[in-house]
């Protein structure tokens, strides 16, 4: 490795060749007359070549090595922009910007022409991200598997406060420069027909899948940029075609629609990103969909497995398969229904392989969040599927009758398929009872899988579940999105930190430095300020670097609690109008969250939010000591911003109900001071920092599940706090919503007659008792300054390399191949 972390021998010559080459053939501009765009498509094509390149001889090397690889099979795959982050992989940030420069181009400019590749909803997706990240960092062989949606999650506005929708096309009219399409890697998929019982030529009684359809799967792969390694691992997106796009004869015949119902049918499955989080909806396009990924990526697998001159029975020593979530869950009966049907294996073979190949991470305790599909659904579409899991659970059964003689409860409880008016397949329970490992996501949430979700499943298979709590890269979470920080950090530990943020606990001595402090928090300002600009620009709306800046950005959920949140802010309004004794340190509120579209009450609240806002901002008695924004169509490119700014980290979810979170932790490192409850990795992060550098507030879980159980009254609150029903009754005037009252009653009648189901109120009091703490304790710069450091200074254990290791050492058991 050269300087810059830079792997390879830069040639500026060729490579500004590569680009105008680029700019005039591909996309037939010239120097003269070549957009930003333009410009941005050519400098990413030109970089592709060496990242497909190098992609290549990385998968010739591990297939001649027959190296152990992991198959990180996900839905969703929340990347963000890939180029900033691959050129600082490939150690040619500097190099290429003076490249550039010397063509006339600023880098930084082009760079916000890529739009994001929004491929997931939130944590789930961008943990996907994260870990390949990590994986190719660390040179552990992988491949990620997901799908090549043409649209990514949805893009948000707001009219008039209120949320509004429009599709996402990420890959524009030219395509997205880093992907490269493999034709020679099409995949056919089956759906639908039935199951017919046939005796093959040695006289075994066999059965087959005979579809009624079939579809084509082409992979297309991005570009896994090792950190610092010319290892480059795929990220292969499968897009769903038609097998056959056109019906002619119905074409010659007039019948210019019908001709091309096929083609429609195919496009849909992978034409959009379903945009909820945490909420199973059950439509069986979804289940098209994840059939559609699991069949084509187990394929694939199989194939690669193959093609390196592996025998078939060696797949579970070779190949192992994490589940992100049951998303992927039918590619186990997928795996078994090959095995068994086209590789002619007995079950009990078939089984071995499978239930020693397949891992399961669990991401979530929420009881309208575990999925399960109707048998009737998957009956229709995957018969031969349907099969499989009943003989699983058959099996199943039988062992959980020699545990639990005559029990039929447990049983009940255990069952893959869940008996009722309409029987359903619990996706959980079968990834349980099929994987060689299952687990949570952080300590608290792995600990609660084992004693509320899956007590029984932890008894019968004692060791299969386990924890391994979530990270997040520092390339991209610190290096590139904070460079103010970066060069700092690396002054005093040196430059190798990204690679190894254990080396990031040098700083802690410097905590105490006074001049230190001073340029940390010089830093700090000037992230600030590139915040502001940006809301200044895209908002209209001017904001004091003075304030503290206060953020909470995440999905729109009831259980991560924005409205409590929304509550403090009208105490705080409150208390500014009425209390002339009421003195606090300016403040502003900044929100970044998209709601899913079917989710009404999460829309209410967006809604409240920006009519909040709008007087708040405006109201001239406030002696701008309190803003509000939110932020709209909050992205991964926008987070970047955002996370560097950011003074105070709001992580504020009812107890035992996040099961991670992984934007407490970038915060933390950018040095924003946390006010969370003690809930997923808050947990773990109070650890490291210490009590006296983060603020805790609220119920502890078995605190919630006591109030619950003792029968919860919300009007309880509301009648003892004075504070609190001055803050709701705000929601049932016309205050910020002139001369519509009740327009933000919603979640006033949530919170009260709605019974509360995430004891916003019960945690009110003890909220705004905190932020008053951080109140005082932000007057104090230098104390601030010294806490905030040591949030940089210790939280090496929350880097996604520490994630990948532990999950590479304790349940896939991988070992790392340098190139
Ligand atoms: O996964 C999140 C958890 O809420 C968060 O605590 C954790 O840190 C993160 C990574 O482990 N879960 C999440 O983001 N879930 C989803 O985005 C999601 C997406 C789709 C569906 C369900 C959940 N779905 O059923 O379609």
């Amino acid at each position: 490795m050269s300087k810059n972390g830079q792997t390879q021998q830069f040639d500026k010559a060729a490579f500004q060749a590569a680009v105008e080459k680029h700019l005039t053939t591909t996309y037939a501009a010239t120097v003269e007359n070549a957009t930003p765009r333009n410009w941005y498509m050519a400098m990413g094509k030109a970089l592709a070549e060496i990242s497909t390149g190098n992609l290549l001889a990385t998968e010739q090397q591990l297939a001649s090595e027959k190296a152990r690889s992991v198959n990180y099979l996900s839905l969703e795959f929340l990347i963000g922009r890939l180029t900033g982050n691959n050129l600082i992989s490939m150690g040619l940030y500097e190099d290429v910007a003076a490249a550039m420069e010397e063509l006339g181009q600023n880098l930084t400019d082009l760079l916000e022409e890529e739009r994001d590749p929004a491929l997931g909803n939130g944590g789930l997706g961008r943990l996907a991200a994260c870990f390949m990240d990590s994986l190719a960092a660390q040179e552990y062989p992988a491949v990620g598997y997901g799908l090549h949606y043409e649209y990514g999650l949805f893009r948000q506005s707001f009219v008039d406060g209120r949320q509004v929708e429009a599709p996402d096309a990420w890959r524009g009219i030219e395509g997205y420069p880093w992907e490269v399409v493999r034709p020679e890697l099409t995949q056919h998929v089956s759906l639908y027909g039935h199951v017919e019982a046939y005796v093959d030529d040695a006289g075994n009684n066999c059965r087959r899948w005979v579809p009624g359809m079939t579809v084509e799967g082409i992979a297309w792969d991005l570009p896994i940029v090792g950190y610092g390694n010319n290892s480059v691992y795929p990220l292969r997106l499968w897009e769903c075609r038609s097998s056959a796009p056109f019906n002619l004869s119905r074409f010659n015949d007039g019948d210019y629609v019908g001709a091309q119902y096929p083609a429609l049918e195919a496009g849909n499955v992978t034409k959009v990103l379903y945009p909820n989080d945490n909420h199973d909806q059950g439509k069986a396009l979804r289940l098209m969909q994840q059939y559609f990924h699991c069949a084509c990526s187990v394929a694939d697998i199989l194939r690669r497995h193959l093609a390196a001159g592996n025998k078939i029975e060696d797949l579970a020593a070779l190949e192992t398969i994490q589940l992100n979530d049951t998303h992927p869950t039918i590619a186990i009966p997928e795996l078994m229904r090959v095995l068994i049907d086209d590789f002619k294996m007995s079950w009990d073979q078939a089984w071995e392989i499978c239930s020693h190949t397949f891992a399961y991470t669990n991401h979530t305790l929420l009881p309208e969040a575990l999925e399960t599909w109707s048998e009737a659904l998957i009956q229709q579409m995957l018969p031969r599927h349907m099969e499989i899991i009943f003989e699983i659970n058959h099996r199943f059964m039988l062992q959980v009758e020699k545990t639990w003689p005559g029990n039929n409860e447990v049983k009940r409880k255990l069952s893959i398929i869940q008996e009722g008016p309409q029987r359903m397949v619990r996706m959980a329970n079968l990834c349980v009872v099929s994987t060689y490992a299952v687990n949570g996501v952080a300590a608290l949430h792995s600990e609660l899988v084992k004693r509320d979700l899956f007590p029984e499943f932890n008894e019968l298979f004692p060791g299969r579940l386990t924890n391994v709590t979530n990270g997040v890269t520092p390339r991209r979470w610190i290096k590139y999105c904070n460079p103010g920080l970066s060069a700092l950090i690396s002054e005093k530990v040196g430059d190798d930190w990204p690679a190894h943020l254990e080396k990031i606990a040098g700083l802690e001595k410097f905590a105490d430095d006074e001049a230190f402090q001073q340029r940390y928090m010089a830093v700090k300002k000037e992230n600030k300020q590139r915040l502001a600009d940006w809301i200044n620009e895209n908002m209209g709306i001017e904001l004091d670097t003075n304030a503290i800046f206060d953020i909470q950005i995440k999905r729109l959920h009831e259980y991560k609690r924005q409205h409590l949140n929304l509550l403090h802010i009208l105490s705080l309004y409150h208390r500014l109008l009425n209390d002339p004794t009421f003195d606090m340190h300016p403040r502003v509120f900044i929100f970044g969250a998209k709601a899913a579209p079917g989710y009404a009450l999460a829309k209410d609240i967006i809604f409240a939010i920006n009519k909040v806002a709008e007087k708040v901002n405006n109201d001239e008695r406030l002696g701008g000591k309190l803003k509000v924004v939110f932020i709209p169509d909050y992205r991964v490119s926008l987070a970047e911003i955002l996370f560097p700014a950011a003074d105070v980290s709001e992580q504020i979810s009812t107890a035992g109900k996040e099961a991670s979170g992984t934007g407490n932790m970038k915060f933390a490192m950018n040095g924003a001071l946390t006010i969370g409850t003690m809930d997923g990795a808050n947990v773990e992060m109070r650890e490291e920092v210490g009590d006296d550098n983060i603020f805790i507030f609220g119920l502890l879980v078995d605190e919630v599940q006591k109030l619950k159980n003792e029968g919860y009254d919300p009007y309880r609150y509301y009648h003892a706090d004075s504070l609190l029903r001055a803050a709701l009754e705000l929601l049932n005037t016309d205050e910020f919503t002139p001369g519509h009252p009740g327009q933000l009653a919603a979640i006033r009648q949530n919170l009260l007659d709605g019974g509360d189901p995430y004891l916003v109120l019960a945690d009110f009091a003890d909220y705004v008792k905190t932020h008053e703490e951080i109140d005082a304790q932000y007057r104090d710069q230098k104390t601030w300054a010294r806490k905030a450091i040591l949030n940089t200074a210790l939280m090496s254990k929350f880097s996604s390399d520490r994630s990948i290791r532990d999950y590479a050492n304790n349940i896939w058991k991988l070992e790392p191949v340098k190139r």
